[in-house]
């Protein structure tokens, strides 16, 4: 039996408020994966920097968290079999300039600004994945998931 994972993606806000990328994105969410939860939210700096914690100290650090607390995020938690690693390709390279060269049809490849502006987040472990959807969606339940998603495949 394959098991179904959970991913979390983040919507970057240049990608947020942009119509034509937040479309095009919603479309490969919903046609891709099963969206599990979706919420809208706008961070200060403080939960920025807890939510990118390992990040502490590097030289983009700063960088980044004062993008993220920026404008409006979209947050999705989305399921599927392999969905850390399909929504990862579907990302492409941290890297926008190497996403042009490797995959020019990934996302962050056709949308990305730069490094930091690179159009989305998404959780690279499993470890990652549940540590992140804790974080932002507090109430939600791993356990109720767990037994859902065996139901699924009944
Ligand atoms: P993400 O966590 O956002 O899905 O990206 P990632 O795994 O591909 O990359 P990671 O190393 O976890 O970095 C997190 C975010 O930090 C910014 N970053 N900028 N060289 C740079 O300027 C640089 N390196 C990383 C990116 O916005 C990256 O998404
Ligand atoms: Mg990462």
């Amino acid at each position: 039996m394959q098991k179904l994972e959970l991913t979390l993606a983040i919507i970057k806000p240049h990608a947020v408020s942009n119509p034509v990328v937040r479309t095009f994105i919603r479309n490969i969410l919903k046609t891709k994966f099963i969206v599990v939860r979706t919420k809208r939210v706008t961070l200060d700096t403080d939960t920025a920097c807890r939510f990118y914690q390992e990040h502490v100290g590097k030289f983009f650090f700063n960088r980044l968290t004062t993008f993220m607390s920026s404008g409006c995020i979209d947050l999705h938690v989305l399921s599927h079999v392999n969905a850390i690693e399909m929504w990862r390709r579907c990302l492409g390279p941290t890297s926008v300039y190497k996403g042009q060269f490797q995959d020019p049809y990934c996302l962050r490849g056709m949308f990305g600004i730069s490094d930091t502006r690179n159009v989305a987040h998404g959780s690279d472990s499993q470890d990652s994945a549940e540590r992140e959807i804790k974080f932002f969606f507090p109430e939600f339940s791993f356990y109720h998931w767990r037994l859902d998603d065996e139901e699924w495949f009944r």
